[in-house]
């Protein structure tokens, strides 16, 4: 069984800050844990605008603090999130992220990241071995 805690994560390899300055990824399990996904607690900084679209990875989002939107790309529908939303990006939408409030996010993605992947300019990460 694995035990972590957010705290021992912290400053650590495992604590992630993107290039675009725009979030931090605390990543709790990671492939190397052989649980088939991986699992970071995620913090979007506030009046910030992310670009995602992971076009190798499923993600799953629960947002449990903060507020903010989506803008799908390129159909510019608006999807509002805040405490208890969930979203699975199970079509490796495109889409804008933006936090009118600090986000507290759960990410989930299959398959695992490996470490400390970052976004590259489209906005993906790259499928890495260990
Ligand atoms: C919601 C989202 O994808 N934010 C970017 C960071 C990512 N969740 C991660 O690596 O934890």
């Amino acid at each position: 069984m694995l035990v972590r805690q957010l705290d021992d994560i912290l400053g650590t390899d495992a604590d992630v800050k993107g290039e675009t300055g725009t979030w931090a990824s605390r990543r709790l399990l990671l492939k190397k844990d052989g649980m088939g996904f991986s699992l970071h607690d995620t913090i979007i900084y506030p009046g910030t605008e992310t670009h995602l679209w992971y076009k190798n990875h499923l993600e799953a989002v629960y947002c449990i603090h903060g507020k903010g939107e989506i803008e799908l790309v390129p159909s510019g529908e608006l999807i509002p999130i805040k405490p208890g939303t969930m979203y699975a990006l199970d079509k490796h939408d495109e889409h804008l992220l933006r936090a009118s409030e600090e986000l507290r996010l759960v990410c989930v993605f299959n398959p695992p990241l490996t470490g400390r992947e970052d976004h590259d300019e489209d906005g993906a990460y790259p499928v890495l071995d260990d």
